[in-house]
């Protein structure tokens, strides 16, 4: 089979290209909302797989009035599930999302009724919460006239991908990027510096400082300073939040400096204060909050909840080679609306730390397996 992608500003335009290059024939696989995106200007666009048995036909097939407008309301659709999900995606009210469906949906065959109803069970089974599968059976059951069994799948999982914030790790050359990784006792977050902070040097070639406000924990500075030893990458000690500054001054010609804070319980808040403290006074660029892929969902979201006033930006899922589901990473991201940064897969510095985009983060929680 022939797999082809086809980006336009509407869906409608999306299927246009497509039959005009692929012909009647082909077959969608899965659409997706792309927003945000730089290589398209920010615009909302979306994203049409298809896929084909035959090399493209030199006939090009204009779709009927009615496949427009099932595409239409296709579109619709789409756009609702992805704000029901995830309500700071996209604000703005699309002129399709107004107009009234003008064609009646068609009811999902028994077959395929069969397979959804699977499919309910495969995401129940993964721990994604029921909110989120409710979501994704209604809008899959809605889109039965898109949908056979062969691309179901696919259907499912790019929708899947749609709903789920992912985000990278951004480094200038120019100009000294401070990062906090914050989160509860023993996720993992020394472990984490230390495998990105050697990637960084000997793979980006980055020049890297290390910063342990770690002062409460008997034997946590030493993890970090005999790191910092083996790997030859500088580190500094803060034992009050006003060293913070000269120690940043001191790192001035770095390109990136780590910040390790204390593993304290999230139920402690005077605890977070004192972090935040450190944290102002560094100034950092962005915290991420590292947090444990072994965790029950309310536990997650506990932790997201507490650790807010730390302000971070996304979210490391760490252990999850000791994890049986991976729903939960996606009900917290969803929820809290925290892009995914990276998982870490096992404690070998540098090697077990992978990064994320949307479709792997949704083929590892529906399938429920990790590949090493
Ligand atoms: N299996 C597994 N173990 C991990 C992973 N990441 C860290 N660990 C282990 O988890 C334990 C705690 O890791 P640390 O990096 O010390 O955790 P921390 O968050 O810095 O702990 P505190 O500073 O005490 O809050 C160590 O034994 C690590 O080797 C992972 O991805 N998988
Ligand atoms: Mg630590």
């Amino acid at each position: 089979m022939q797999i082809k992608k086809y980006v336009a500003p509407s869906l409608k335009e999306a299927t246009l290209q497509m039959k005009n290059e692929l012909g009647g024939e082909a077959l969608i696989l899965g659409t997706r909302v792309i927003e945000n995106d730089k290589r398209y200007g920010m615009k909302k666009m979306y994203e049409i797989t298809a896929g084909i048995d035959q090399p493209a036909p030199a006939k090009s097939v204009k779709p009927s009035r009615d496949e427009f407008d099932a595409i239409d309301n296709f579109q619709a659709e789409l756009e609702k599930l992805t704000r029901k999900i995830n309500p700071n995606a996209g604000n703005k009210t699309s002129a399709s999302e107004e107009r009234k469906p003008k064609v009646e949906k068609a009811a999902p065959s028994k077959q395929l009724e069969k397979e959804i109803d699977e499919i309910e069970e495969t995401l129940e089974q993964r721990e994604v919460s029921k909110t989120i599968i409710k979501s994704l059976t209604k809008h899959l059951r809605d889109s039965a006239s898109f949908i056979e069994s062969s691309n179901l799948e696919n259907y499912l999982l790019s929708s899947l991908a749609s709903m789920i914030p992912t985000t990278t790790f951004k480094v200038s050359r120019n100009k000294t990027t401070k990062i906090a990784l914050v989160g509860p006792t023993g996720v993992g977050k020394t472990t984490c510096i230390a495998k990105l902070a050697v990637i960084s040097k000997i793979i980006h070639k980055l020049k890297v400082g290390l910063i342990s406000i770690d002062t409460y924990r008997l034997g946590a500075i030493d993890q970090l300073r005999i790191f910092s030893e083996i790997s030859d990458i500088e580190m500094a000690v803060a034992y009050e939040a006003e060293e913070i500054p000269k120690l940043v001054k001191k790192f001035k010609g770095k390109d990136l400096i780590f910040i390790d804070t204390v593993g304290r319980s999230q139920k402690a808040k005077e605890n977070l204060e004192q972090i935040r403290k450190y944290l102002d006074a560094a100034q950092v660029d962005e915290t991420i909050l590292v947090a444990n892929a072994t965790s029950s969902t309310r536990t997650l979201n506990d932790v997201a909840e507490k650790f807010k006033p730390l302000k971070y930006t996304s979210v490391i899922f760490s252990k999850i080679d000791e994890a049986v589901a991976y729903g939960n990473i996606m009900n917290l991201a969803v929820t809290h609306n925290a892009p995914v940064m990276f998982l870490t897969n096992g404690q070998v510095i540098p090697d077990d730390i992978l990064s994320v985009n949307p479709a792997f983060l949704a083929n590892l929680i529906y399938s429920g397996k990790l590949y090493k």
